[in-house]
C-alpha cells in the first residue's frame, strides 16, 4: 500500500504512543484518587500522600502523555508528508526517545518513593531529591534530540526541494519544535544552574523569584506545545475528514508564526500576584498575552469557514443548513469537534485569567484547575483521542472496527460529561474561594462558607462524580488502544486500511516569507529580550544585595 509509511518509522511512532498511554493509564488513576481525597471520601495509606499523587497526576498526564503522543503523531506525519526517515534521522529519534524515557522513569521512581512531591510546577523553595531535577533535565534533553531529528528530516527535504514551500504539516511541525526548543531553554537553565546545585547541597539557597520566572518563561509556551499539535489536526486533518480543503494555507502558517512570536514573552501572566516584578513588566507581558490570543481567534475563524464552505458544498442551505451536513457519525470528526467546542469556554477563561485585575480573584483557586482541564484536558486531550482512534490502526495496519468506533463514541461522550461536571464545579468553587494545590481546607466548615460549597455545582461531590466518570472514560480509551494495538483484525483489502487524512492546501498562494525561519526566530528573540532582560536582571541584582535566597523545604 503506498498509503503506508515506512515500517521502521511506524515502529518508532508506535513506541512513543505506547509510552504515552502507559502514562495516561497511571496518570488518570492518580486523578481518580485525588477527587476522592478532596471529597474526604478516601484516606490514603500512610506511605502515599496527596501531594505525591497530585505530582504523579500532573507529570504523567500534562508532561509525559502529551509529549510522547505529540512525538508519535509528528513522526508519523513527517514520514507521511516528507517521505521516510533516513537512517541517521531515525537513529537520532531513537536516542531521543531513550533519553526521554530514562528521564521519565527516574522521575517516576523519585515521585513514587516520596522524594519529589513538588507538583508538576516544582516551585522552589519546595525541594525534591536532586535526582528528580536530573530526571527533568534528561527528559528535556531527550525532547531536544527528538526535535532536532525532525528538523534534520525537514532540512534534508528542503535541500532536495530548493525554493519550494514545505507541506503544511511539516511546516507546522517545525514551528512547534522551534517553539519548544526556545521555550525549554528557560527550564533547562533553572534546573541546571539553580535546582540541581541547590538540591544536591552544593549551595544553600535558591533565588525563588528567578526560578519561578524562568519556569514560567517555559511554562506558558509549554501549553502551546500541547496546543499546536492539536491545531495541526484541526487545520490539516479535520478538513480532509469532512471532505473539504484547508481554508487558507497562508492563514494557517501565519497563525503558527504568531504563536512562535508571542507565546514566550508572556510568562508573567502566571505571576501577576507575585511581589518582586514591577507592574510595568507585568503589564507589558499582559499586553503580549492578548497578542497571543489572536492566532487562536484566527484558528476559530478558519474552522468555522472550513465547516461552512464544506457543508454548503454538500448542499446545506440557509444560515445553518451546512451544520447538519457535517459527518457527525464519523467519530474521527465528532471527537475533534467536541474538543474545539470545549475550547470556547476554555479560551474565554484564559482571557479572564490574563486580565490583570480579574486574576486577583481566580489566582490560586480551583478556577485555574478548572481552566486547564478545559484547555489541555479536553481540547488538546480529546483531539489526541480523536487522532488515536485511527492513528494506531493506521500504524498497526489493523481495521478500525465498528465495535471500536462505537466504544470511541461512548468514550468521548463520557469524557465530555465528566469534564463538564468536574470543570464547571471547579470554576464555581474557585470563585467561591476554594484553593488549589492544597489537599483540604477548613473554609467549608466555617458557617459562612458552608452554604456556598453546598450548591449543586459548587460542591466537591460533583467534582468527584465528574472525576469518576472521567476515569471510566479513560479506561474505555485504554481498551480501545489495546484493541487497536493487539486484537483488531489485520487489514487485508484496500478498504480495510485506515488512511492518514491530509487535506489539500492552497500552498501556491502562500508568500515565501512565511517560511523564513531565521526572520521569525530573530523577531521572537527580540521580543523575549524586551520582555525579560530587565526584570530578570533585576531579580539577579536584588538577590545579590540580599544574598540569602531561600533554603529548601520538604513540607510533605
Ligand atoms: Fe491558560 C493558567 C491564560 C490558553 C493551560 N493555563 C493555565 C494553567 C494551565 C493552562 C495548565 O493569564 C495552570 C498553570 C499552573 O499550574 O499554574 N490560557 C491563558 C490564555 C490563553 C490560555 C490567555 N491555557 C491555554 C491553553 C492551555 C492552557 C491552550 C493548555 C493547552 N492560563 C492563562 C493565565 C493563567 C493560565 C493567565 C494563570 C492563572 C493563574 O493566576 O495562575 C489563550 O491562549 C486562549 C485563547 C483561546 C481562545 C479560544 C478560541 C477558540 C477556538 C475554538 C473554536 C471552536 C470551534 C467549534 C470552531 C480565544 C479556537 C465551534 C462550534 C460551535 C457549535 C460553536
Ligand atoms: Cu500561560
Amino acid at each position: 500500500m503506498n498509503n503506508r509509511i515506512n515500517k521502521k518509522d511506524s515502529k518508532l511512532a508506535l513506541t512513543n504512543i505506547i509510552v504515552a498511554y502507559i502514562a495516561f493509564l497511571i496518570g488518570t488513576f492518580c486523578g481518580l484518587l485525588q477527587v476522592f481525597i478532596r471529597n474526604k471520601a478516601l484516606e490514603l495509606p500512610s506511605w502515599l500522600d496527596y501531594y505525591q499523587v497530585l505530582t504523579a497526576h500532573g507529570v504523567l498526564l500534562a508532561l509525559v502523555f502529551t509529549t510522547y503522543f505529540i512525538f508519535g503523531f509528528l513522526i508519523t506525519g513527517m514520514s507521511k508528508t516528507l517521505g521516510e526517515f533516513g537512517p541517521k534521522v531515525r537513529l537520532f529519534s531513537w536516542i531521543g526517545f531513550i533519553v526521554m524515557t530514562v528521564g521519565t522513569l527516574l522521575a517516576v521512581v523519585m515521585i513514587l518513593s516520596g522524594e519529589a512531591s513538588v507538583l508538576y510546577t516544582f516551585y522552589a523553595p519546595l525541594q525534591a531529591s536532586g535526582w528528580f531535577y536530573v530526571a527533568l533535565a534528561l527528559f528535556v534533553v531527550g525532547t531536544w534530540i527528538n526535535g532536532f531529528s525532525l528538523i534534520g528530516h525537514y532540512i534534508v527535504w528542503k535541500k532536495k526541494h530548493k525554493g519550494s514551500l514545505s507541506p503544511l504539516f511539516a511546516f507546522m511541525t517545525i514551528a512547534t519544535i522551534v517553539l519548544w526548543v526556545i521555550a525549554s531553554l528557560g527550564v533547562a537553565v533553572t534546573v541546571l544552574f539553580q535546582f540541581i546545585p541547590w538540591a544536591f547541597g552544593l549551595v544553600d539557597t535558591i533565588n525563588v523569584e528567578l526560578s519561578r520566572s524562568l519556569f514560567w518563561y517555559f511554562g506558558h509556551p509549554l501549553v502551546y506545545f500541547w496546543l499546536l499539535p492539536a491545531y495541526m489536526a484541526w487545520y490539516v486533518i479535520v478538513p480532509k475528514i469532512i471532505g473539504g480543503k484547508v481554508f487558507s494555507d497562508s492563514l494557517a502558517r501565519l497563525s503558527f508564526i504568531l504563536f512562535l512570536l508571542f507565546s514566550i514573552p508572556v510568562g508573567f501572566h502566571h505571576q501577576l500576584q507575585e511581589p518582586g516584578i514591577s507592574s510595568f513588566w507585568k503589564f507589558l507581558q499582559t499586553v503580549l498575552t492578548f497578542m497571543v490570543i489572536i492566532p487562536s481567534l484566527m484558528t476559530a475563524f478558519s474552522m468555522f469557514a472550513t465547516f461552512e464552505t464544506t457543508g454548503r458544498k454538500k448542499g446545506g442551505t440557509g444560515l445553518f443548513g451546512w451544520f447538519f451536513k457535517l459527518p457527525w457519525k464519523d467519530v474521527r470528526f465528532t471527537s475533534i469537534f467536541i474538543a474545539m467546542f470545549f475550547f470556547i469556554p476554555g479560551g474565554a477563561g484564559g482571557i479572564i485569567n490574563a486580565s490583570f485585575s480579574l486574576n486577583e480573584i481566580i489566582h490560586n483557586t480551583l478556577w485555574v484547575v478548572g481552566h486547564f482541564h478545559i484547555t489541555v484536558g479536553t481540547p488538546v486531550a480529546m483531539t489526541f483521542f480523536g487522532l488515536t482512534f485511527w492513528l494506531i490502526p493506521y500504524l498497526t495496519e489493523r481495521k478500525l472496527t465498528k465495535v471500536v468506533q462505537k466504544l470511541a463514541f461512548i468514550q468521548i461522550i463520557t469524557w465530555s460529561i465528566g469534564m463538564l461536571l468536574m470543570s464547571t464545579a471547579m470554576h464555581i468553587l474557585g470563585l467561591l474561594g476554594a484553593p488549589r494545590r492544597t489537599a483540604y481546607t477548613d473554609y467549608a466548615n466555617h458557617p459562612a462558607t458552608l452554604e456556598w460549597f453546598n450548591g449543586i455545582l459548587s460542591n466537591h461531590v460533583t467534582v468527584a462524580i465528574g472525576g469518576s466518570i472521567l476515569f471510566l472514560s479513560a479506561m474505555l480509551l485504554i481498551i480501545i488502544v489495546l484493541q487497536s494495538l493487539f486484537t483488531s483484525p489485520k487489514a487485508v483489502t484496500k478498504e480495510d486500511f485506515v488512511e492518514f487524512p491530509i487535506a489539500e492546501s492552497d500552498v501556491e498562494n502562500t508568500p515565501k516569507i512565511l517560511e523564513n525561519w531565521w526572520l521569525w526566530i530573530g523577531i521572537a528573540l527580540v521580543l523575549i529580550v524586551i520582555a525579560y532582560s530587565i526584570p530578570l536582571g533585576n531579580m539577579l541584582q536584588h538577590h545579590h544585595h540580599t544574598p540569602t535566597g531561600s533554603e529548601g523545604f520538604k513540607t510533605w
